[in-house]
């Protein structure tokens, strides 16, 4: 639960996530976004998916690469367990209300509160600033419109997305305010899980992330068994073996990796998978790992492989999907021009 406030009751309760097709999906995507997107399907929620293609172009990205991304991001969503009947899947793109709301939030939105977002710094960091585009600096407003768009009560994301969901609630408190309405929900963050922020297999203080140069410092759900196995044997770690606590990896980030990174796959949590690995070598526990992680990921990059055979399936998915969004995202955003003042078309 956050610090600003309950969840609104009168809400439908509603999950909304994305993930956006700027290159291959990786095991920080997998762990900290899809597993629990797969986890919150069920009678609680409905649960809404998105392949943010609109936000993937903040930054390059070919055209061919980014059509195959994203239909590779929805055969990873599907092989991984989100069922396209049950859940809502679908791009961007396809659902103009995104966008449509997502200017309406960049007139609500501050400057201020745009260039104090740190994933903006972290981005533009040691670059020309000037250069980055307009996009990249103004999507937590697009990201918010993804998420209010729907009236989303629940969004489960990766540590690194926190403060865009906060962002998010400034901006529904703030039309809310301005308007003297209450129309938009404050949304929750949901970022739970020994998974919540999977770190470089290279540099136990940077983000595993798709586009790291390196391909060494991620895997890929499309890796197959002695990628992940080369991979996760050469990860960076230490020569001390585990220890009896999780206290004593305080200072040793690259080997409580490992060790979330193991728990989160075994559904376990950190502590238990230190009380069964304590006193082990990392030329013990790497193998355990490496088994661990080859029995839970061949069949998801299997079953992607699978699907992408069949490409007018996977876009004929995403059109269906799409058109289950639209019956949500139209009166939402009929609702807020006419709260805006915008004159209607006739009836
Ligand atoms: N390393 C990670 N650990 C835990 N969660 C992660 N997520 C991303 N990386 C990790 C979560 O995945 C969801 C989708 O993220 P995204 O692809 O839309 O954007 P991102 O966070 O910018 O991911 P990348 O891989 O770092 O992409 P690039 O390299 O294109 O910027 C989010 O819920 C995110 O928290």
């Amino acid at each position: 639960m956050s610090e600003a406030g309950a969840t609104p009751t009168s809400f439908t309760p509603r999950v909304f996530s994305g993930i956006q097709p700027s290159g291959g999906l990786t095991l920080g995507n997998y762990l900290g976004a899809i597993k629990r997107f797969v986890d919150m399907q069920g009678p609680e929620f409905e649960t809404i998916y998105c392949m943010v293609d609109l936000h993937a172009i903040t930054v390059w990205q070919d055209p061919e690469a980014l059509t195959r991304n994203t239909r590779e991001l929805c055969a990873g969503f599907i092989a991984a367990g989100i069922d396209p009947t049950q859940s809502i899947l679908f791009n961007q793109s396809q659902v103009p209300e995104h966008a449509q709301l997502g200017w309406l939030f960049s007139c609500v939105a501050r400057m201020g509160w745009m260039g104090r977002m740190t994933q903006w710094k972290d981005k533009t960091a040691g670059k020309n600033a000037e250069a980055a585009s307009l996009g990249l600096f103004a999507y937590p407003a697009l990201m918010a419109a993804d998420i209010l768009v729907y009236h989303a009560t629940h969004v489960p994301v990766g540590e690194d997305q926190k403060q865009h969901l906060e962002l998010t609630r400034d901006i529904a408190a703030k039309f809310n305010h301005d308007y003297g309405v209450d129309f938009f929900p404050l949304t929750e963050p949901v970022i739970e899980g020994a998974a919540t922020r999977v770190m470089s297999l290279r540099d136990g203080s940077k983000k595993m992330s798709k586009s790291d140069p390196s391909d060494m410092s991620r895997i890929n759900m499309t890796d197959d068994a002695d990628a992940i196995a080369k991979k996760i044997r050469k990860a960076k770690t230490d020569p001390e073996p585990l220890p009896e606590t999780l206290d004593g990896l305080k200072e040793r980030p690259e080997a409580r990796n490992l060790v979330n990174i193991y728990a989160a796959l075994a559904d376990q949590s950190a502590e238990q998978v230190i009380s069964d690995h304590a006193g082990q070598q990392f030329g013990q526990f790497k193998p355990a790992l490496v088994d661990l992680a080859v029995d839970r990921l061949a069949p998801i990059s299997t079953e992607m492989a699978r699907l992408m055979n069949d490409p007018a399936e996977i876009d004929r998915i995403l059109g269906a999907g799409a058109a289950r969004a639209r019956e949500i995202t139209a009166p939402i955003l009929r609702k807020t021009y006419d709260i805006v003042g915008m004159v209607p078309p006739p009836a």
